[in-house]
């Protein structure tokens, strides 16, 4: 079987093991701060991606949100960058709107994406090069519309720091209006569905973007940073995605804007 088949069965059973466990009882512990939480439900998810990726491929390498990976530093071989669950906050406080992220990149190139709503059962998939689908139909190609008339989504709470949170306030004043779901990867999928037109995230890490940018990217939106840089596979970054006309609004916007910039370099510390 090869890798894309293979990842789809993967995603879809690691999914089924997300929802059996979150039956029973699991601890909730915070992380970077008392909002940035993980329950043992994380930890045992990418444990059992890990696991079953290993066993089937043993020279693969495997980059996650809960510590596998950490000191991987080069893109060589196989790389799958994972992510258990995308929306912890939701996991928790809502049993839904969370998904399973996986991109798997081959020497840095992208090999394909998977993002699997397991409350909902919906897989969404893409093969570079080979199309997009949300289960077994194919998605549709990206329609370019201007920011005035798209809804665009972004993640409130972050972006009301003192030092973007104008920038980020003419964008949504530009657009028709904002749409906020805590979860990178559905927002992503939302994308691929043409449900909303445009995602901005001043800081991402690749489990976050991966498998999204990949299913996006073969429906023809662009993924890049705040400068229109492509996104990195280690590291964090800014993202902002969308349908090529409203992806180029977002930068025209972010162009000038000198306090933006300094923040952003300085805050991913390039
Ligand atoms: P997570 O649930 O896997 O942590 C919410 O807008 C999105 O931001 C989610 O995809 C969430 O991923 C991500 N996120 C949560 N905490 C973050 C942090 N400290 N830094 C960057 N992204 C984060
Ligand atoms: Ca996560």
């Amino acid at each position: 079987m090869d890798i894309y088949n293979f990842g789809k069965e993967l995603i879809v059973k690691a999914g089924q093991f997300v929802e059996t466990r979150m039956t029973k009882e699991f601890k909730v512990d915070s992380k970077s701060n008392p909002n940035d939480l993980v329950t043992d439900v994380d930890k045992e998810t990418e444990q059992f991606l890990y696991t079953e990726i290993q066993e089937k491929f043993p020279d693969h390498r495997i980059i996650g949100e809960e510590g596998h990976g950490e000191s991987i530093t080069d893109t060589k071989g196989v790389i799958w960058i994972v992510d258990p669950i995308d929306g912890t906050l939701n996991f928790v406080h809502q049993g839904e709107n969370f998904a399973i992220s996986i991109g798997v990149f081959i020497d840095g190139e992208p090999y394909c994406g998977l993002i699997y709503d397991c409350m909902k059962r919906d897989l969404y998939h893409a093969k570079y090069q080979q199309g997009a689908f949300l289960n077994d139909q194919p998605l549709a190609h990206a329609k370019n519309e201007p920011l005035s008339k798209s809804l665009i989504a972004t993640n409130p709470k972050r972006i009301l720091r003192e030092e973007t949170k104008d920038s980020f306030f003419n964008i949504m004043a530009a657009s028709r209006s904002v749409r906020s779901y805590g979860s990178a990867a559905l927002e992503f999928a939302m994308l691929a569905k043409g449900q909303i037109a445009a995602l901005l995230f001043i800081k991402l890490h690749p489990w976050d973007y991966t498998g999204g940018q990949i299913i996006t990217g073969e429906l023809g939106y662009k993924t890049t940073d705040i400068h229109g840089n492509a996104l990195p596979l280690l590291g964090t970054t800014s993202v902002i995605s969308g349908n090529p006309e409203i992806h180029s609004d977002i930068l025209e916007f972010f162009k000038n804007d000198k306090t933006l910039h300094t923040f952003h370099d300085d805050f991913h510390n390039l």
